[in-house]
């Protein structure tokens, strides 16, 4: 492990010899490690993007708010986070780069894809109990750490951008993909209004719900992590990024794109497991709008994945060349899949939010 680290955790952990440090999980954003201790005891340490998170002190601000304002009768926790020697939350390295040390939620594993519906349902519930445990969050207190995240129509002004400037010379590979998600751009003017008009209200919103932002413990989701994006968002962005990751019978980067398919099971048991907890907190316009959601958040993906392809892979993490065309092609089949079963997802969200169970 590179000296920094090391470091950086002594801040942290002062008095520890030789900790333990190997890489952690899959993100595509911050540089995460796991750290343990002789005694056994282990703690996530990360380096934070700047690029990305450009004020990191408003993501600290956020999570200690969040902290303060989660609500403790909900079944999923939250991974604290410590403080250093110095009282901060957040030290910086000598190159600049901020750390920051988080509780290990122990016994615990986090999935890539879902195999079996009953790990659907409990994903839907994981993350309709965190939306549930944020409804006292002083929505107002919130930094908006990202500015324009789940703005669609920003995201294809920016994919419009990177098509126009093509820096990377990659255009006219991915042609059929710009006007594929152009088209299907249009269909969701309706839902744009109303995000835009505030009909749908702003609430205190996870923001990145993908399948690994979970942590399991035996068959039951006990905690949700990754909490920087956390703040001012929609339940449309929640449900939406959850579906696309939950519903899909493929990784997000499967290289095999017959394998990638909207799998009508897994998004019936999310859904129910995530309106189990949140049914009576949403509004009329956010059930109205709720089977939308999917495409809405598919869509944003692909575009934004597609243009960090076109920009020459500066955003995202890259494992090879075409990683983010890879990934982008995935999300746009998966929009295809989809595009067939409008009818039943629209009739099954219908159906439950109706039902007086
Ligand atoms: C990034 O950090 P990670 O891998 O959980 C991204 C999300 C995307 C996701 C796609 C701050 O999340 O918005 O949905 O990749 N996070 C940021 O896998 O851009
Ligand atoms: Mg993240």
């Amino acid at each position: 492990m590179e000296l920094p680290a090391r470091e950086i955790l002594s801040l942290f952990l002062p008095g520890e010899m030789s900790p333990g440090i190997e890489p952690l999980g899959n993100g595509h954003i911050n540089d995460t490690f796991l750290v343990r201790l002789s005694d056994g005891c282990k703690y996530v340490l990360q380096r934070l993007n700047q690029k990305v998170f450009k004020d990191t002190n408003a993501v600290m601000h956020n999570y200690k708010l969040l902290e303060n304002n989660f609500l403790n009768n909900v079944d999923v926790s939250l991974p604290g986070v410590y403080r250093s020697v110095n009282n901060n939350l957040l030290e910086f390295d000598k190159h600049g780069n901020p750390w920051r040390l988080i509780e290990f939620v122990e016994y615990a594993y986090s999935l890539d894809h879902i195999v079996k519906k009953e790990q659907s349902y409990q994903a839907g519930f994981g993350y309709g109990a965190f939306l549930k445990g944020c409804a006292k969050c002083p929505v107002g207190e919130f930094q908006e750490v990202i500015p324009e995240f789940h703005n669609l129509k920003w995201r294809m002004q920016q994919l419009d951008l990177a098509v126009e400037q093509d820096n990377a010379n990659r255009l006219s590979a991915v042609t059929d993909l710009v006007s594929f998600y152009r088209n299907q751009y249009v269909r969701l003017n309706g839902l744009i209004a109303v995000l835009n008009s505030r009909e749908i209200p702003v609430r205190i919103v996870h923001n990145d719900t993908k399948i690994n932002n979970l942590m399991y413990r035996g068959e039951q989701v006990r905690a949700v992590v990754d909490l920087d994006t956390v703040g001012p968002g929609s339940v449309i962005y929640d449900f939406g990024d959850a579906i696309r990751t939950i519903a899909n019978s493929s990784d997000e980067d499967e290289q095999e794109l017959g394998n990638v398919a909207f799998n009508m099971d897994f998004f019936k048991a999310f859904a129910q497991g995530y309106l189990s907890q949140t049914k009576d907190m949403l509004t009329d316009t956010e059930k109205f709008h709720l089977w939308q959601a999917p495409l809405y958040m598919t869509l944003i993906m692909g575009v934004r994945f597609l243009t960090d392809y076109l920009n020459g892979d500066i955003y995202y993490k890259t494992e090879y060349e075409s990683h983010n065309l890879v990934r982008t092609r995935v999300q746009s089949k998966l929009i295809a899949s989809m595009e067939t079963n409008y009818h039943p997802i629209k009739t099954i969200v219908e159906q439950m939010l109706t039902d007086n169970q």
